[in-house]
């Protein structure tokens, strides 16, 4: 009877010590036996050191069935370096990534943990509740012009402010009506732009503490630049994205974007119609 009993429990802890010795071979992780390979989620579930298609355990996945030979086919989105012509995550068809680099997961699926995700603005509408001010100036001597349209208040507690500006030269680089497309080239700073778009948001009712933000697309089209005191500054500013930035209002007046700030969509074209103050 005892000499059963330990024979039982010699063979037991044979096949246990062979279970051990077997998971040990490839020198890699020993699987928790009460983990299951989940195969379509990116990760090594039951710790064995392969992840899903990688995994024996995931042979009978479909998806699996030809995933790792380095084409991708069929159901597979990627495979290994094939991309399917995708290297950057603004191209995928289903949208919503600004960029970054597309990899291929285990289970031949896009790996998406490097793209960076496209930056939802707020969608804001000019509710312009006066007049704008507006003022010109022609420095004598300098040929230098501005325009401005200030002070459009976009709301009745004056949270909101817009800055329009024209920034020309009279003679060599004049200011023109026209359409000018806003956050390109010079026009992608305040600090060197001819065309420019500013707004400002109070944080305080003095307006003490504001946060500035800079159009980077859209459209200034200009129809009247009447350069003369009492004369008219005509346009529509169409489809702008605001971002909030850092001006160097003491400096050299560069507008920084502020990562992870805060910004804005334009919703609807708002025309301004303002009479020209020699400043
Ligand atoms: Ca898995
Ligand atoms: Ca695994
Ligand atoms: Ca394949």
């Amino acid at each position: 009877m005892s000499t059963t009993r330990i024979s039982s429990l010699a063979v037991m802890v044979s096949v246990v010590f062979a279970l051990t010795a077997t998971c040990s071979d490839d020198g890699g992780p020993d699987p928790d036996a009460s983990l299951t390979e989940v195969c379509l989620d990116g990760v090594d579930n039951d710790g064995d050191g392969l992840a899903d298609c990688e995994d024996p355990d995931c042979d009978s996945e479909p998806l699996c069935l030809n995933c790792g030979n380095g084409v991708a086919e069929g159901q597979e989105e990627c495979d290994g370096t094939d991309l399917r012509g995708i290297t950057d995550c603004a191209d995928l068809p289903e949208g919503g990534y600004a960029g970054g680099a597309l990899r291929c997961g285990p289970s031949c699926l896009y790996n998406e943990h490097d793209c960076v995700p496209e930056v939802t603005c707020d969608d804001i509408t000019l509710t312009v509740t006066e007049e704008p001010e507006a003022s010109w100036e022609h420095v004598a001597g300098e040929n230098d012009s501005w325009f401005s349209v200030t002070h459009l208040s976009l709301d009745d507690d004056y949270e909101y402010l817009m800055y329009v500006e024209a920034w020309g030269h009279a003679s060599d680089d004049p200011i023109t009506t026209g359409v000018h497309q806003l956050g390109v080239g010079a026009d992608g700073n305040y600090a060197t732009c001819v065309y420019c778009v500013l707004m400002t948001r109070c944080l305080t009712a003095d307006c003490e503490d504001y946060i500035d933000f800079f159009a980077i697309s859209g459209t200034m089209t200009l129809d009247t630049i009447d350069a003369t005191d009492g004369g008219s500054f005509r346009g529509t500013l169409e489809d702008l994205n605001l971002v909030q930035v850092e001006v160097d209002w003491l400096g050299d007046f560069t507008s920084t974007p502020v990562a992870g700030g805060e910004c804005y969509d334009l919703e609807s074209p708002y025309t301004f119609d303002a009479t020209l103050t020699a400043y």
